[in-house]
């Protein structure tokens, strides 16, 4: 029996194939490209899914390995909403765990592909790329689906019609699969049988648009109750504020909608350490990144000293300790009492979309907060970085601030995780045109991803800059901060700096060894070689570099690679000593060592926050 004889000619006529089907989803999805690795079991996948002569296929940019595609598909779907994967068989998609639990644990919708044996091939014989022990009795094929699976995600192999001339529902299998992704903010595995790539498979006839798909409207009822409760809170509190976490990063509406409602009603906002980024941190009303004493921002003082109620919205369920003020009990949001708790449960935090035009459509009173005045400069350093200064970790923030406040174009900063995260969080970001401008994993804290990120964020700025006229053209940067320790980590990306002729800043903070978190003199902690010449492997990249020791020959440097092409590289001579930590670290070593009973730190900590 064929497809004709069940469904008639006409309808076997328009059939597509699996790959057809699978290309129009991605690119329903918003996904113009996709990261991998090759392999036999994904060539079929490639063929049917790249670039074709109509133009209407994808781009699918080779990675340097597995794991730096899953982190650059990670980089993607926190910038286009969707990142997308492509590897072969076991070999290749086992690499991309670690990429997918970094996904999981911060939210990010990313469909990981994977070729698989032929379904014809299974049941006959083991199969190279798969887990095979050789006193194993039986084959085994399904260890990527089952890892992947232990993370917590929804897996699958798409599978052919079963009987010959039935129906073929793959297609609509991998739609239902990756519009899970997009709604839940998760990522999923898909494997694809590389006998059903070209397979036929029924058609699909996809929603008109991302706003279409199907997931129904706010199920909770009661908001209006809660919005008339927000009102009258509102109505008695003399100085409110906006406190808004990282669930938002992903919900354009809703973020717009919340940024009308605190100007409407002048109520200042500030963000967890998780959504640094999301906003404009130069905004009149935007208080900066708030995380208890390890906060810089002008913002922190009215946040202790003068707010009277507070709306927390889309901050995790469970509290994270990084983001809690690290367990310290310094966190005033934390423990806040008059506060409206907003967390966001709903798909695509439709309750709270509801909640926030209930809000916009009120006329209750227009709050008094005056930036020049409430925003005072309580932790922000008024006086520039001293320019004779050595650079390092303890002024690196505030260089890069006085650089970004007298610059128009946006950077866009790529910490690593490592000593560099930490400082990152005294920098204070600019609105950038991808609608981030910090980006990195603040709470799964992988090491190794900054280049495979920065590869993205380099790869969309060169495009907005292509497609933007001329007399509007702004040259944001992405500046990745590195240790050495995690440049060596994955410094094999570079290449593709060179070859997507891609602009960008790198600085480079040695001191030779993995700093954060060392404890103890050991080897393992020696990342480096004195001997070791960076300039010598940029000039390989065809990129530009220079050491700077001081902050005007920092920012002398640095305002010079903004003009440069391709890579341009600053070291930076670190000194992994206490005095030159960022002050972000410097505290929570003096919290680590009071913890400890060290007398003169249990007296210092207990100063610093009473
Ligand atoms: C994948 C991964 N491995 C290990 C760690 C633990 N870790 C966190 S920071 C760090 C050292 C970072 O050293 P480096 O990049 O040289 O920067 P530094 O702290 O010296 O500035 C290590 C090993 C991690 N977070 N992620």
């Amino acid at each position: 029996m064929s497809y004709e004889m069940n469904f008639g000619q006409s309808y076997n006529k328009q059939l597509p194939s699996l790959g057809e089907t699978m290309s129009e989803v991605i690119r329903f999805f918003g996904g113009q490209h996709i990261y991998g690795v090759g392999g036999d079991f994904a060539a079929n996948l490639i063929a049917a899914l790249s670039n074709n002569e109509h133009g209407d296929g994808i781009q699918i940019n080779p990675s340097s390995n597995e794991m730096h595609a899953g982190f650059s598909a990670c980089a993607q779907a926190e910038i286009d909403g969707m990142g997308f994967c492509l590897t072969t068989y076991m070999v290749g998609s086992l690499p991309c765990t670690s990429a997918a639990a970094l996904a999981v644990t911060e939210g990010l919708p990313v469909v990981f592909i994977s070729g698989a044996p032929a379904e014809s091939e299974v049941n006959q014989v083991a199969i190279h790329h798969t887990i095979q022990p050789n006193a194993s009795w039986k084959a085994e094929y399904d260890n990527a689906l089952e890892a992947f699976s232990a993370l917590g995600m929804r897996v699958e192999r798409l599978q052919g019609q079963r009987v010959e001339g039935h129906p073929n529902i793959a297609g609509q299998r991998f739609y239902q699969i990756v519009a899970e992704a997009y709604k839940n903010k998760q990522p999923v595995f898909i494997e694809v049988p590389r006998d059903q790539v070209f397979a036929k498979t029924q058609p699909i006839k996809l929603p008109k648009s991302l706003e279409n798909i199907c997931c129904g409207s706010n199920i909770l009822a009661g908001t209006e109750l809660i919005v008339d409760n927000i009102i009258s809170k509102l109505e008695q509190a003399k100085s409110p504020m906006l406190y808004l976490g990282d669930r938002l990063k992903h919900n354009e509406k809703l973020k717009m909608l919340i940024l009308a409602f605190a100007e409407k009603f002048n109520i200042p906002y500030a963000t967890t350490w998780f959504a640094k980024g999301l906003f404009d941190e130069y905004a009149p009303l935007c208080l900066g990144a708030y995380n208890g004493v390890f906060t810089q921002t002008p913002g922190r003082e009215y946040i202790e000293k003068s707010a009277d109620y507070v709306i927390d919205v889309a901050t995790s369920i469970f509290p994270q300790d990084c983001n809690i003020a690290f367990a310290t009990g310094t966190h005033k949001i934390e423990t806040f009492e008059n506060k409206t708790l907003l967390k966001g449960g709903s798909l695509l935090e439709k309750d709270l979309v509801v909640i926030f035009e209930g809000l916009l459509a009120d006329n209750c009173k227009t709050f008094t907060f005056d930036p020049l005045v409430d925003k005072n400069q309580y932790h922000e350093k008024t006086a520039l970085a001293i320019g004779s200064d050595d650079l390092d970790f303890n002024n690196l923030a505030q260089t890069l601030n006085d650089l970004q406040s007298q610059d128009d174009d946006t950077y866009v900063y790529l910490p690593e995780v490592g000593n560099s995260y930490f400082a990152s969080y005294s920098l204070k970001v600019r609105k950038s045109k991808l609608g981030r401008s910090w980006i990195t994993n603040p709470w799964y804290g992988a090491m190794g991803t900054a280049l495979p990120y920065g590869r993205v964020v380099a790869q969309r700025l060169k495009a907005l800059s292509e497609q933007a006229p001329q007399t509007e053209q702004r040259k944001e940067r992405a500046v990745v901060i590195i240790g050495d320790g995690g440049f060596h980590f994955q410094l094999n990306e570079l290449i593709h700096f060179l070859k997507d002729q891609t602009d960008i800043t790198i600085i480079y903070m040695r001191n030779n060894i993995f700093h954060l978190g060392k404890s103890g003199e050991g080897p393992i902690y020696h990342c480096n070689d004195k001997a070791f010449d960076v300039h010598s492997l940029v000039k390989a990249y065809q990129g530009h570099s220079k050491t700077c020791t001081s902050v005007s020959e920092f920012k002398d440097y640095f305002k010079l690679c903004k003009q440069q092409s391709g890579i341009s590289l600053i070291e930076v001579e670190a000194k992994p000593i206490e005095e030159r930590q960022s002050n972000e670290l410097k505290l929570l070593n003096l919290y680590i060592k009071s913890q400890n009973g060290q007398p003169d730190a249990v007296k210092a900590w207990q100063a610093l926050t009473q």
